[in-house]
C-alpha cells in the first residue's frame, strides 16, 4: 500500500520516514504544489485536516503530523502557531527567547498529533505524544530542527539538538505518537 507523507517540513519528514521505513507501506512525499491551510483550532484538527485533504486530493492513504511547543510562562504560546512564529528556525528561536527574557519559569511541552487518512479523506487513526522539558536561555547543539537547540530534557541532560537522533526519536513527542501509532498500522483498512 502507498502512503503519502503530508508535510512540507524537511526536519519532520526525516523523522517521520525514520519511524515508517521497513513497513509494508510504500512512502511517497506530498507534491509541493499541494498546500493545505491550517485553519483548525487544535493540533488534532490540523493533523486530521492535513491528512484528510491530501488523501482526498490524491486518492491515496496519507499521514500528517501537527506539532508545536507550548511554553507555560507564555500561556501555551507559540503552541499551535509554532511554525508561524517566524520564517526561519533561527528567527523562531530568537522570538521565543525574547518573549521569555529572564523569566525563571522555563517549563514547556512539545506536543505532536499524527493522523492517517483513507483515500476518501476519512480518518483511520490518530495518536498523540507529549514531551516535557525546559527552555534554555541559549541554543545548544546542532542536530534536529526547529526549536530543538533550546529544548532541554532534564532526564538526558541534553537538548533535543544535542542528542543522537535515535535518542530524540525514542523520547520525543513525535516518538511517543508513533509508538502508539505503529502497532495499529496493520489493523487499519
Ligand atoms: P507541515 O504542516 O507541512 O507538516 P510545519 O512546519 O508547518 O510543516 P506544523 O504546522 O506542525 O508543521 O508546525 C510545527 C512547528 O513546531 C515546526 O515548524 C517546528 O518549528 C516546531 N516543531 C515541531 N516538532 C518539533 C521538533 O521535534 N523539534 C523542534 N521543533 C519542532
Amino acid at each position: 500500500k502507498k502512503l503519502i507523507v503530508a508535510t512540507s517540513n524537511p526536519g519532520k519528514l526525516r523523522e517521520m520516514q525514520a519511524y515508517l521505513t521497513g513497513l509494508d507501506w510504500e512512502l511517497q512525499l506530498k507534491p509541493d504544489s499541494l498546500e493545505i491551510e491550517e485553519i483548525g483550532s487544535t493540533f488534532s484538527e490540523n493533523a486530521c485536516l492535513k491528512a484528510s485533504q491530501v488523501a482526498k486530493a490524491l486518492g491515496e492513504w496519507a499521514i500528517a503530523d501537527d506539532s508545536g511547543l507550548a511554553v507555560d510562562a507564555l500561556n501555551g504560546a507559540p503552541g499551535l502557531y509554532s511554525a508561524r512564529y517566524g520564517t526561519t528556525d533561527t528567527e523562531r528561536i530568537q522570538r521565543l527567547l525574547t518573549e521569555l527574557a529572564d523569566n525563571q519559569q522555563r517549563q514547556a511541552q512539545f506536543i505532536c498529533v499524527v493522523a492517517i487518512a483513507r483515500p476518501d479523506g476519512s480518518i483511520a487513526l490518530q495518536t498523540e505524544g507529549i514531551c516535557s522539558g525546559e527552555i534554555l536561555t541559549h541554543p545548544r547543539g546542532t542536530g534536529g530542527f526547529g526549536y530543538d537547540p533550546i529544548f532541554y530534557v532534564p532526564q538526558q541532560q541534553q537538548t533535543f539538538a544535542e542528542m543522537p537522533p535515535e535518542v530524540k526519536h525514542q523520547i520525543s513527542h513525535r516518538g511517543q505518537a508513533f509508538a502508539q501509532l505503529l502497532p495499529q498500522l496493520s489493523t487499519i483498512n
